[in-house]
């Protein structure tokens, strides 16, 4: 083929016109080993949604304790049951996104039945997204991409899937929010598929739309259409674009009947009907558990598809007359139930253990104390047995932390039950199974908060181990006393603000200086593998580990009880803790910027211009109480099961397959006891507020008296960013928030302080009495949730003051999303590490005299359901993270202070990016 004969062929044929390529049509096509070619006629796509850290419990339990192949199990029973996608999510904020994405996809494919089917990658992360395209072999599916950000990272992320050769879902949102009517739907399918086919050069077969299922039948008028919305959309954007697919999440349609579960099939299985003639072509379901439209019954059917078609005003009611009548006849006991009570003794017990049940637990105790040679024969018999049960069950993923609680509450009955009989026993007095080993907890000196460390201590109890708890704010003598005293096998600490962390590192301090040798245990939501790693376990030699929440606890006390499991974990565990503090002191290594040059590239404002509203009173308002009924619709549930080792978000998390029953069983037992908290007016909120002129000085912000500004009131300190974030410009400090001193504008500042705590102490304290730990921890839980709902309703009414909040249409979902102007940063969180700040606003809103909140020595707020922060109304006022500082700013923040250097470091000590001398 030389150049000459090459172009003596390319004469030969110059007079012929180029072979036109064939384009046959192109069916949706995927694959993992086998190709899924989705082709017009084909039944409805089921896509398997349990490898879902976010929706299955089970799922992620396995996948953060490491055993993955149990997690692919997983996988392969939706493949099994019927599924012809796999979704696979690992948002969990515990989790090394990319690299647990990774790992699992490398393991599916290496098992041919289940890497036989296409995975769907579903992240909110793209780099998560990104590492799983890397690795999946076969043709994926992205989930999901929108319009939320605008159309340049849409058009980005798009491009990059494409050249990963993958498809997309696309979620029906766009800068204004998601959409809820069809003419919104249509409209962002639209400019999606314009965006895609001509901007990105995707084929239309490469598309999925997923316009939304909302629920449905919630009593708001504007949610009637939801459904019908949706089929409409649905039917439109097939006919407009035959060529893509249409998908969605079929539970949410029915959250309103969360806890009727025939009422909740019967919707899907009518919604589906509905659907899949409207279009849909796929749908994230739970196939084990599709009902056949036809096998409805005829009466139920009906009402339920006036409510989902809209077809009559009162259809709402009609279908909740229906359900209550199935709800009722559901929950008659039925003769299994009441089985259990023809049982012998031992049985019973255990059963009542498992499930929970106090109702015959006096009884059955008696009967068993008859029957056993001692009371303490009992305990050490069926009782412990029972327990050992639950523990084991807990620790398998087959119970849930409200049962056990539950289960514990019965445990503590029954003992309590027996103990008079036991005066003359000398492990009577210990109260709790002598067991597997004895454990002191607490809660270290300058905290009030407990619920996470008495859950602890529920769970640990539970395995049969003896808990000492100390409670809250203990010395660290009497701990370390307590421990030596008791000849404990273990302590374990707990703290939720970041000066308890100090007083962590003083306990391992003194341990060593004792030369004591029993294991340390570190808890608690401000604590962290990395913090124990750097700064507690370099001061006592022996085990210290960091513990991240109750169900590990179990399993990392019965590993530090064995010898050889303790040997094991201890050094497993300093490899790790020599890995992290060496990843600390890389990280200290990277770049912050000098104090002065961040100074110089503050957030700017044109002062000139911008929009500075001016509150409508000046000075503080007290509300004493606040009404708590008023706070309820404000309440953000999700955390409340966060709390209880439920994962997932409310009310999503009643639909979960795993948890869901667990997750509406603990709802519907904190409404019962919310109902009887307000009716009995057993928690009393109480709060203040105020605004104040006010102008920033440098990184200070100075408050006044008088809007002349001559009387100053108070001095606030704010800390300013100086890590390098790519991109990013400017370095946050809160008082670039107030116009400064000399802009020629004047300028205001607000602040706050709320508890729902007030009775909380003694309400707990009945409960702890009547051995009610259960009701006692919920109590905790209910409280702070009132609180934070007092904190947003409280914002919204000083945004009100402030004026600019009086024209906001905020749902409470709004408001929980924080979707308003003007942030409520509060002392202790990111964008303000330094707790000594509340010190200036309690005096300025003399919090101690009007709520009755008190500060102890760690600044910790004492009822434990208090929030205190500051108000800033600025347009572009936002929440950010000031992180690690250099010790210049260190220095000038603490003359500015009037603090010792020392001093300053020692409260930010989380802060520093650099080694204190
Ligand atoms: C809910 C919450 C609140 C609630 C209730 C807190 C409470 N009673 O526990 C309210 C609204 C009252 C609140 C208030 C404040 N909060 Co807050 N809050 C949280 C949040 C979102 C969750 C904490 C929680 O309750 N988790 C549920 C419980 C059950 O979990 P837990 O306590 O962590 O316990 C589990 C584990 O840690 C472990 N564990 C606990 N103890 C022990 C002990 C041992 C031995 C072991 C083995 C395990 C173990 O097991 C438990 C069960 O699984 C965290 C952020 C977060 N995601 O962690 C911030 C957080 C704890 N809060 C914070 C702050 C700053 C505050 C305030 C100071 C803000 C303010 N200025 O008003 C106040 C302080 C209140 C006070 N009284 O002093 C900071 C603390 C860090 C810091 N810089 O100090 C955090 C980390 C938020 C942040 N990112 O900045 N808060």
């Amino acid at each position: 083929t030389t150049p000459a004969h090459l172009r003596a062929i390319g004469d030969a044929v110059a007079a012929a016109a180029p072979r036109r390529l064939p384009s046959p049509k192109r069916f949706p096509a995927f694959s993992g080993l086998e190709p899924l070619v989705l082709r017009p006629g084909d039944p409805l796509t089921m896509i398997g949604e349990r490898t879902n850290v976010a929706g299955s419990r089970r799922f992620a339990r396995l996948v953060r304790e490491g055993r993955l192949e149990e997690a692919v199990a997983i996988a392969r029973q939706q493949v099994e049951g019927g599924a012809n996608i796999i979704d696979v999510n690992m948002d969990d904020a515990l989790l090394d996104g990319p690299a647990m994405m990774t790992r699992f996809l490398n393991l599916m494919a290496a098992e041919p039945d289940i890497a036989r089917v296409p995975v769907m990658i579903d992240s909110s992360r793209w780099s998560v997204i990104e590492a799983g395209l890397k690795c999946v072999q076969g043709r994926a599916i992205v989930n999901s991409i929108s319009l939320k950000d605008g159309e340049e990272s849409f058009l980005d992320q798009a491009r990059r899937i494409r050249r990963y050769g993958a498809a997309c879902v696309v979620m029906l949102f766009d800068e204004e929010g998601q959409a809820v009517t069809v003419e919104h739907k249509v409209r962002i399918a639209t400019r999606a598929y314009g965006l895609l086919t001509e901007r990105v050069g995707m084929d239309p077969a490469d598309i999925i739309f997923d316009p939304n299922i909302l629920t449905v039948a919630t009593g708001m008028e504007e949610h009637n259409r939801y459904a019908v919305n949706y089929l409409e959309a649905t039917r439109r954007i097939k006919e407009l674009f035959p060529e893509v697919r249409v998908s969605g999440g079929v539970s949410n349609i029915s959250f309103s009947f969360r806890g009727n579960e025939p009422v909740r099939r019967a919707m899907h299985a009518a919604f589906l009907y509905h659907a899949v003639r409207a279009g849909l072509d796929m749908a994230i379901v739970n196939a084990g558990q599709l009902d056949v439209y036809e096998e409805i019954p005829e009466e139920l059917r009906q009402r339920v598809e006036d409510v989902l078609l809209d077809r009559r005003p009162d259809a709402t009611e009609r279908l909740i007359q229906w359900a209550e009548t199935l709800k009722g006849r559901g929950r008659r006991a039925g003769p299994e139930e009441s089985a259990w009570r023809r049982a012998p003794v031992a049985e019973r017990l255990r059963h009542a253990l498992i499930k929970g049940i106090t109702e015959h637990i006096e009884e059955d105790t008696e009967e068993a104390r008859r029957q056993y040679p001692s009371a303490l024969a009992v305990i050490e018999g069926p009782l412990m047995d029972g327990m050992k049960a639950v523990g084991d069950l807990f620790g398998q993923g087959k119970m849930f932390l409200p049962q056990v609680v539950k289960s514990a509450r019965v445990m503590k009955k029954a003992v309590a039950y027996l103990m008079p009989f036991m005066k003359n026993d000398p492990h009577g007095v210990s109260c709790g199974p002598k067991g597997r080993g004895k454990i002191v907890l607490a809660t270290v000196k300058g905290d009030v908060h407990d619920i996470g460390k008495n859950i602890v201590g529920i769970v640990l109890a539970c395995n049969n181990y003896q808990v000492i708890d100390l409670g809250v704010m203990v010395p660290c003598e009497t701990i370390l006393d307590t421990v030596q005293r008791e000849e404990a096998d273990l302590v374990g600490l707990s703290g939720l603000i970041t000066p308890s962390l100090d007083q962590m590192v003083h306990v391992a301090r003194e341990m060593q200086r004792r030369r004591m040798t029993t294991p340390l245990l570190i808890g608690g939501a401000t604590t962290s593998a990395k913090h124990t790693a750097v700064r507690i376990a370099p001061e006592y030699e022996r085990t210290t580990i960091h513990v991240p929440d109750a169900s590990r606890s179990a399993a990392v006390v019965e590993r530090l009880m064995d010898p050889l499991g303790r040997r094991q974990l201890d050094e497993q565990n300093r490899a790790e803790q020599a890995r992290l503090l060496e990843a600390f002191q890389r990280r200290q290594q990277t770049r912050l910027i000098p104090y002065h040059e961040a100074l110089g590239r503050r957030f700017p404002t044109d002062w000139h211009s911008v929009d500075i509203p001016v509150p409508a009173f000046t000075g503080t308002r007290v509300l004493d109480p606040f009404p708590l009924e008023e706070l309820v619709p404000y309440i953000d549930w999700s955390p409340f099961f966060t709390a209880w080792e439920l994962r997932g978000k409310y009310p999503k998390i009643f639909d979960d397959p795993e948890v869901g029953s667990q997750a509406r069983q603990l709802f519907e037992d904190a409404q019962e006891l919310l109902e009887e908290i307000i009716g009995g007016k057993l928690l009393v909120a109480r709060g203040v507020y105020g605004f104040w002129p006010a102008a920033s000085d440098g990184d200070d912000i100075l408050v006044y008296q008088d809007n002349e500004r001559r009387c100053q009131l108070a001095r606030f300190h704010t800390l300013r960013q100086q890590w390098q974030r790519r991109g990013k410009e400017h370095y946050y400090a809160l008082a670039d928030f107030i116009a400064p001193k000399d802009c020629g504008r004047h300028d205001w500042l607000g602040a706050f302080a709320v508890t729902a705590g007030i009775g909380a102490a003694e309400l707990i304290a009945r409960y702890e009495g009547d051995h009610d730990d259960y009701r006692a921890i919920m109590v905790r839980a209910l409280a702070d949730r009132l609180v934070e709902a007092f904190a947003e309703k409280l914002h919204r009414i000083a945004r009100c003051d402030w004026g600019y909040g009086r024209d906001e249409q905020l749902s409470p979902e709004d408001l929980i999303r924080e979707r308003y102007r003007g942030i409520r940063p509060a002392p202790g969180y990111p964008a303000q590490p330094d707790h000594t700040e509340k010190r200036t606003l309690f005096r300025l809103l003399n919090v101690q005299r009007t709520t009755g909140i008190t500060l102890t020595d760690s600044l910790a707020m004492d009822p434990p359901a208090s929030i205190c922060g500051l108000y800033f109304a600025h347009p572009q006022a936002r929440y950010f993270s000031v992180d690690r500082i250099t010790r210049d700013q260190v220095e000038d923040y603490a003359r500015r202070k009037g603090m010792s250097l020392s001093e300053a470091e020692r409260w930010l000590a989380p802060n520093l990016g650099y080694d204190p001398e």
